[in-house]
């Protein structure tokens, strides 16, 4: 009995250390590895289109009433989706938001005359194109051959802007 008691509060204990040190160390290591995401300020779009509108407002309304709500719609960052994130969504009728992008390739290095694949995958853009490849889909892939280090740079214009990112591919000697 004693016994069992004493491995319990080992175990709670364990799972308090868990909750504040793993988990805050995941997140921060979940951030690193997203460097390649560029940088834009919180939108608070909720249907994607770039533009927050009533739309947008009603959509956040219908999901909180059906208690269905995505945790990315928690705009005051308080851990709950709510009235509350109506209201900050509400204030921010008629912004956009800029053009979010992720783009990649892998592998980065390869030999002359190799091959990668170039991932991609933008949020709240309406066009996306690849120099040396033209328009492309919002979220792809493709093949591309490399004889020497090159940039590829991806161009998604939306209702916020138009942003750039690239990716290099080396050439390994
Ligand atoms: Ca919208
Ligand atoms: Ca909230």
């Amino acid at each position: 009995m004693f016994g069992s008691s004493v491995d319990a509060k080992k175990i709670s204990l364990l799972v308090v250390l868990f909750i504040f040190f793993a988990i805050p160390v995941t997140l921060v290591a979940t951030l690193n590895r997203n460097t390649n995401v560029s940088q834009a300020a919180l939108c608070l779009d909720v249907d994607g289109d770039g533009v927050v509108k009533s739309t947008d407002v009603n959509l956040l309304r219908d999901e909180i009433k059906n208690g269905d709500a995505s945790l990315k719609n928690d705009f005051n960052a308080d851990g709950l989706v709510d009235n509350r994130d109506l209201t900050v969504l509400s204030r921010s009728l008629n912004s956009t938001c800029a053009p979010k992008i992720s783009f990649f390739a892998d592998p980065a290095t390869v030999a002359s005359g190799g091959s990668t694949i170039l991932h991609w995958s933008v949020d709240y853009a309406q066009s996306v194109t690849i120099d040396g490849v033209g328009a492309v889909e919002k979220e792809g892939n493709k093949k591309a051959t490399v004889q020497q280090t090159a940039i590829f740079t991806l161009t998604a214009t939306g209702s916020g802007g138009t942003v750039k990112a690239t990716t290099k591919v080396s050439v390994s000697p």
